[in-house]
């Protein structure tokens, strides 16, 4: 039983390291503060490490950024590395593989079914709704309390991470994890108004500019827009103010894979990072994101890849219709 291991492994090392994915989502920065913080309150040595260069999503920065640090620690080899929601070393960023090295030992905890298994204990379930329902069975394992502000952040990853308990990732473990989360203190209107509410008007500009480039395609199974950095640059959205755009495309009536396109401001304009969703139970968008080089869940999956528009879209149908 790998969580006893991995409850194991805690205990045995006072001093850790938690680490999420790069550019994180609302599930990996509530995994890295729910976690985090419960732990050190429990007299855990915590560095909460989120990788990366690219600044932290503001829609998040209500669960607190302040005490983390975006590279590896430098005292990782006495350090326990404890990833949470990712799927693989890589995505640790480009030292990744490294740190996983250096660390003293390391504990993988993640529900991507393409985890590739990189630490010393893993603990994966593909059936867990997100990875702060992973951290909540941790925590309790480790009989570790939370405060209210570590039940919000776990209740942000099961929230956006089941699309408000809407995706076909929702199950009753998320619901119950949600209901404790509200025990604990957890306002689920309080949290909305965080995460919906109060968006900045350069994403709704962001919005119509993508939606107007929507093309539907393989016979009105599969809905793609793109972004180009000069849509960033004329409505002054960051690279972040992209994400809900994907959900406006799996809503149309018959498609069955929505995709957004975008050129991530790092990517020079050349470079082409795809986000995929399927809209159907039946259709595996990992199985895409695999043929491009990237990787993800069945109903969420992404890629990046140089090249034109044209030629990405090209990639993605051919291997849809492949099936
Ligand atoms: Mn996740």
């Amino acid at each position: 039983m790998s969580l006893t291991d991995a409850a194991a492994a805690l205990r045995a090392h006072g001093r850790i390291a938690v680490a999420c994915h790069e550019a994180p989502d609302g599930d990996a920065l509530g995994s890295l503060v729910g976690c985090g913080r419960s732990l050190r309150a429990a007299g855990w040595d915590v560095v909460l490490w989120a990788p990366g260069d690219a600044p932290l999503p503001a829609d998040f920065a209500w669960l607190g950024y302040n005490d983390m640090v975006r590279s590896a620690p430098a005292d990782l080899e006495q350090r326990l590395l404890l990833t949470l929601d990712c799927g693989s070393a890589l995505r640790l960023g480009a030292d990744g593989e490294l740190a996983v090295a250096r660390a003293a030992t390391s504990v993988n905890i993640d529900h991507h079914a393409d985890n590739t298994r990189f630490a010393d204990v893993n603990e994966v379930d593909a059936g867990a709704a997100c990875a702060t329902v992973l951290c909540l069975r941790l925590l309790r394992l480790l009989e570790v309390p939370l405060d209210q502000p570590a039940a919000e952040a776990l209740y942000v990853g099961i929230v956006t991470d089941t699309g408000r308990f809407m995706f076909s990732n929702t199950n009753a473990e998320a619901h119950a994890a949600a209901a404790d989360l509200i025990v604990m203190g957890v306002e689920p209107d309080a949290v909305f108004r965080h995460l919906y509410e109060g968006k900045p008007a350069a994403r709704v500009r962001l919005l119509a500019r993508a939606l107007t480039t929507l093309d539907v395609r393989a016979n009105g199974r599969l809905a793609v827009a793109c972004i180009t950095l000069d849509d960033l640059e004329q409505t002054g959205a960051d690279e972040a103010d992209s994400e809900g755009v994907i959900d406006h495309l799996r809503a149309i009536r018959g498609v069955e894979i929505a995709a957004v396109i975008r050129e991530p401001r790092a990517g020079g304009g050349t470079l082409k990072k795809v986000s995929m969703r399927s809209a159907q139970p039946h259709v595996d968008v990992a199985r895409i994101a695999h043929a491009g080089g990237g990787g993800g869940h069945a109903m969420a999956a992404g890629f990046s890849m140089e090249g034109d528009f044209a030629h990405v879209i090209e990639l993605i149908e051919t291997e849809f219709t492949r099936a």
